[in-house]
């Protein structure tokens, strides 16, 4: 059975052994665990967090730049009593490449590092005995990796990463990993639709499972009342006067879904379900049929030392301080998150715009600044796009929306971040995964992508394509910036015109200005705190000004790390909040503005 990306759960009927903790780990500079076998055992190592990047333990540039395979492994004591079910291992993520062998066997391989991936490993493992799990892992880019970029030799013959995106290429094993144990005939898949009647709602579901037996499903609402039943593997259940998913104010259903053979429990899973609609009409998003008006943040997984690991403590203040600041929604710039930020937006009420891994769709012998602007040769004109990048692409498409369907937080559906679609060559590739999305997606949510700066309205060749148009701009930061930010306004509102004649709904996927924690300077300069309020302000009175403008999503939430340049300070600044989490003073002027603008704010 192909599919079990299904988020690992404890329940009567299955058993899940977290391996997360200090696993062995060792960089193989020399391209030799293959031949030494190190699938069998590393022979040098230290020991390293999981989950974690790799590169921000040590004290070294070599660790920390690290291109190319490392190797993780640990063991995992499997007891006997799970002898006679499935047995599965699950890794959230891992950053790029991996290659999986449980006691010196091979077991699977996965491509892409923000998606999990799962392997079946019954044939291979020993009950009630220690298994040794090695995973090698390689972090290199291409033209046809997502994200994209390139990979450089250095003369001392070590390998550098030219990331064509503004991120750090952070590597490792960065989500949890985990043995699942399911009964033979078990839940696979389970998809949900909702359709509201009045009072009522309906949810439509089709759930999948690997046996014939009957599948149930009750449905409880928080208080743990059952509220409805349910019976067959593709039905509808009503919820009579149902309490609907809202944007900062959700309600979850719990859905028990069961297969049993009359009395006999064969497989038990749950979910926690918001019901709610989502829908576009002329240039609004709607909410339960209501318009809503999005204000948050573009966002990164990204924290000090642990690069791109997950780390609750981490997600808990995020949410918290984008509720301080009067924020309803985020994006998951520029990759699938971990599975529980999605589960904390659906228990939260966030509007999550949820995006692919497709950024640094540009080609560049530099970087993604110079990526994005006078390159000569474009992405979309080579080969290798529609021949290898496109089918990878459209794996992606179908293992994250098979993941986050069934989240209420997710509302749109963002599948790529500032391509090159400056040329008719990218429109193919577009059109087949626009339709692929929609075809994939049983609630038929909008689909968009982050549209960058030299794609105005007339040169985008694709933003036909979109439900939603997302824009992301710089005027004021990367044009007429400093004393000349009098003539940004005219500029952006000139574009702006341009886009309003489209009659979709624009979202502001990205403006910002980088900006230097605690830098002040009266009059402002660009990088203090003082420019960073004034650039705002700009942006403020033309997103006011567009009746078609629903959303607001400031670039970044919080500084990030980025590789080192002229163009950035360790790291990009444009952080409402510091890398520590702490307020710049824009925050203030964005919690006022925010807290200010209603949620039906321009219907
Ligand atoms: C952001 C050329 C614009 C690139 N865009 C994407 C995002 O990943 C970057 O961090 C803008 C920036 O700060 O330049």
């Amino acid at each position: 059975m192909a599919n079990k990306l299904l988020y690992p759960r404890f329940s009567p009927t299955r058993r899940i052994i977290n391996m997360d903790g200090m696993w062995k780990f060792s960089f193989d500079y020399d391209d030799k665990g293959d031949t030494e076998n190190w699938k069998d055992g590393l022979k040098d190592y230290c020991l390293i967090p999981v989950p974690a990047s790799f590169n921000d333990f040590f004290t070294d540039k070599d660790s920390r730049e690290y291109i190319g395979n490392v190797w993780y492994e640990n063991e995992v004591f499997v007891p006997k009593e799970l002898s006679g079910t499935d047995l599965d291992i699950r890794f959230g993520s891992a950053t790029h490449d991996a290659i999986v062998y449980v006691n010196g066997v091979e077991i699977t391989s996965h491509k892409g590092g923000f998606l999990p991936f799962n392997a079946h490993i019954n044939d291979v493992v020993r009950y009630d005995s220690f298994n040794k799990v090695v995973v090698k892992i390689n972090n290199e880019l291409s033209l046809e990796s997502l994200p994209c970029g390139q990979i450089i030799s250095l003369s001392n013959g070590k390998k550098m990463a030219k990331p064509y995106f503004d991120f750090f290429n952070y590597a490792g094993i960065h989500r949890s990993v985990n043995l699942v144990s399911t009964p033979k005939e078990s839940i696979v898949d389970f998809t949900v639709n909702h359709i509201l009647n009045g009072n009522d709602a309906t949810v439509e579901y089709i759930v999948e499972t690997t046996g014939e037996n009957e599948v149930y499903i009750t449905v409880y609402d928080e208080d743990g009342h059952a509220v409805a039943r349910s019976q067959g593997k593709k039905s509808a259940i009503v919820i009579k006067g149902a309490k609907l998913w809202n944007v900062l104010d959700a309600y979850l259903y719990k859905f028990i879904i069961q297969i049993k053979d009359k009395d006999l429990l064969i497989d038990e899973y749950q979910e926690e379900i918001g019901i709610r609609t989502v829908e576009v009409k002329g240039t609004r998003l709607y909410i339960n049929n209501k318009p809503v008006y999005l204000k948050g943040y573009g966002k990164h997984e990204d924290s000090e030392v642990l690069g791109r690991g997950f780390n609750p403590a981490m997600m808990k203040r995020d949410f918290e301080l984008m509720k301080w600041s009067g924020a309803n929604s985020f994006r998951t710039s520029h990759y699938p998150y971990v599975e529980e930020v999605y589960q904390m937006a659906d228990r939260e009420g966030f509007v999550v715009i949820d995006e692919t891994p497709a950024v640094g769709m540009w080609i560049s012998t530099q970087n993604f600044l110079s990526a994005s602007k006078g390159v000569k040769e474009k992405y979309f004109d080579n080969p290798i796009a529609h021949e290898k990048t496109k089918p990878y692409h459209m794996q992606v498409i179908r293992d994250y929306i098979n993941r986050d369907k069934n989240h209420a937080c997710v509302c749109i559906w963002s599948l790529f971040n500032e391509p090159d679609t400056t040329t008719e060559s990218a429109v193919s590739y577009f059109e087949d995964i626009f339709e692929l999305a929609h075809e994939l997606d049983i609630q038929k949510r909008p689909r968009t992508f982050a549209n960058v700066m030299v794609a105005r309205a007339g040169v985008c060749t694709c933003s036909h394509l979109c439900d939603i148009i997302s824009l992301n701009r710089y005027f004021g930061w990367y044009v007429n910036g400093g004393y000349e930010l009098v003539d940004a306004k005219k500029g952006f509102m000139e574009e702006m015109a341009d886009w309003s004649k489209m009659n979709k709904p624009v979202i502001m996927t990205e403006y910002g200005a980088d900006t230097y924690a605690g830098e002040h300077k009266l009059p402002s300069v660009m990088w203090s705190e003082d420019y960073q309020i004034e650039y705002l302000n700009i942006q403020h009175e033309v997103f006011d000004s567009y009746d078609c403008v629903i959303g607001e999503q400031i670039w970044n939430f919080a500084d990030f790390q980025t590789t080192e340049g002229i163009m950035r300070v360790n790291g990009n600044k444009k952080g409402v909040f510091t890398r520590n989490r702490q307020p710049k003073a824009a925050a203030y002027l964005l919690k006022e503005r925010w807290e200010s603008l209603p949620l039906d704010y321009k219907s």
